[in-house]
């Protein structure tokens, strides 16, 4: 079970961080007999040509080894797999928030199963087999979570007999994440053996439906908070006889320390903090995350980080400062990318204007990528009702192109803003887990 590997992410030298421990999970999980990768693979949902190639070198290792044969589709095609994905060591993938791209456009996990790496899952499963143990994995990959409960009870997965049944997803959970929707874990299909999730980053194991819920947490830290300085790594499972027997986390060797330091804004007392971890010994430099309590002006924090750019990666979360534009400190707290907030506010602006607000992610995608014209023909194709609103048809056409160029006025006006290291941290952002999106849905 390796999650959130995040291939592509890696501000300045951390740049080689998601794929050097993605390599070595998966090189400790080539005894395994099966490797499931419950999403958010990659950092982007279009990723580098160097990232794809990197992480097919990586899942080539699989194929070169050993595991449970692939012997039903149970409720996905497989048909149109290639046999090459029948071969070595199985991976059964779902996509996270991170991969998921509007229908119709392939993702960067149904890429990799094209091309015969590994299975991609997203309401449907297969079952796998080795001496007779039966293992069937059904997945739902990373919807948006205010519809994650209806595309469920849309699909309505259960169990399949004489299996030892899997139910991989990834969505924000009620209890594991402050998230304005969250699923319930009572809403999940009952009747499963097992319940993993990725998308949130701390690793956990609690219940679900009276049965382990499992959250793998991720391989890298990409926010830095008080719980980024525990340890990462993949999680190992024993199945046998139907029985889940043991379930135990591997650490992984080569990741760089991460250290979140709460200091006064004293420049002597975060000098000796931040020299006590530089002069240990590591192998990667590591991570210093210095959260003020209080305020400290840029140039000394500049100073400080210059001092130790040698040793460790220092950087520091400030207190908003209280004359501070309250704009900031509400991003701050909602934890809000300026993409996110740009989403939002256009879900918000096409229900004001009476149009289908579930088509915000496509118009938002059409309007970052190719310009107000494509965002105005979406906008104009009839609505698709899956999810019930009817399309006001005496809007004012008129309105949303405004409100549309209004928005692409806001965003160039935020990145205008910005000096180079905050355009930086808002492309990162940018890649970080989005909130509500339209409804792609898996039927
Ligand atoms: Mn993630």
């Amino acid at each position: 079970m390796i999650s959130d590997s995040h291939l592509g992410y890696g501000p300045g030298e951390r740049e080689r961080d998601a794929m050097d421990i993605f390599r070595e999970a998966l090189e400790r999980a080539l005894d395994h007999d099966l490797i499931l990768l419950p999403g958010d693979i990659f950092d982007t949902k279009v990723p580098t040509p160097e990232v794809m190639s990197e992480a097919m070198r990586i899942l080539n290792m699989p194929k070169a080894s050993e595991g449970a044969a692939l012997v039903d589709g149970f409720s996905k095609d497989m048909e149109n797999v290639p046999h090459l994905t029948k071969r070595g060591l199985p991976v059964v993938s779902i996509h996270g928030t991170h991969e998921r791209r509007i229908k119709g456009l392939v993702n960067p996990l149904q890429a990799l199963e094209k091309a015969g790496f590994l299975v991609h899952l997203h309401c449907n499963g297969v079952v796998l087999e080795k001496e007779g143990e039966r293992v069937c994995i059904q997945g739902l990959s990373g919807v948006p979570d205010q519809y994650a409960e209806s595309v469920l009870s849309e699909w309505g997965p259960s169990p399949k007999d004489g299996c030892f049944n899997i139910f991989m997803l990834h969505q924000s959970i009620a209890g594991h994440v402050n998230a304005t929707h969250v699923l319930h874990p009572d809403r999940l299909p009952k009747g499963f053996d097992l319940y993993i999730c990725g998308h949130m980053h701390e690793d956990k194991v609690s219940e679900a439906q009276g049965k382990p819920f499992l959250i793998p947490g991720s391989l890298i830290q990409t926010q830095l908070t008080k719980e980024s300085p525990k340890r990462r790594g993949f999680y190992s499972l024993l199945v046998e006889g139907g029985s889940l027997l043991e379930m135990k986390k591997v650490e992984l060797e080569g990741q760089r320390p991460v250290h979140y330091l709460e200091l006064d804004p004293d420049r002597e007392l975060i000098d000796k903090e931040v020299s006590a971890i530089a002069s240990g010994k590591h192998a990667k430099k590591p991570l210093v995350r210095v959260r003020l309590k209080g305020e400290m002006d840029s140039a000394a924090t500049r100073e400080l980080e210059g001092k130790f750019a040698d040793s460790v990666i220092l950087s520091f979360r400030k207190e908003p400062s209280k004359a501070g534009a309250p704009a900031a400190k509400g991003l701050e707290e909602q934890r809000l990318s300026v993409q996110e907030l740009g989403r939002k506010l256009l879900q918000e602006n096409l229900k004001k204007a009476g149009l289908d607000p579930r088509k915000y992610e496509s118009v938002f995608e059409a309007l970052m990528d190719s310009g107000t014209q494509e965002a105005l023909e979406l906008l104009r194709k009839p609505p698709n009702n899956k999810y019930g609103q009817e399309e006001n048809q005496e809007a004012n056409q008129e309105g949303p192109k405004e409100e549309a160029r209004q928005e692409e006025g806001a965003q160039k006006g935020q990145e205008e803003g910005k000096t180079g290291q905050e355009k930086s941290q808002a492309s990162q952002a940018r890649q970080q887990e989005s909130q509500g999106q339209e409804a792609e849905a898996c039927f």
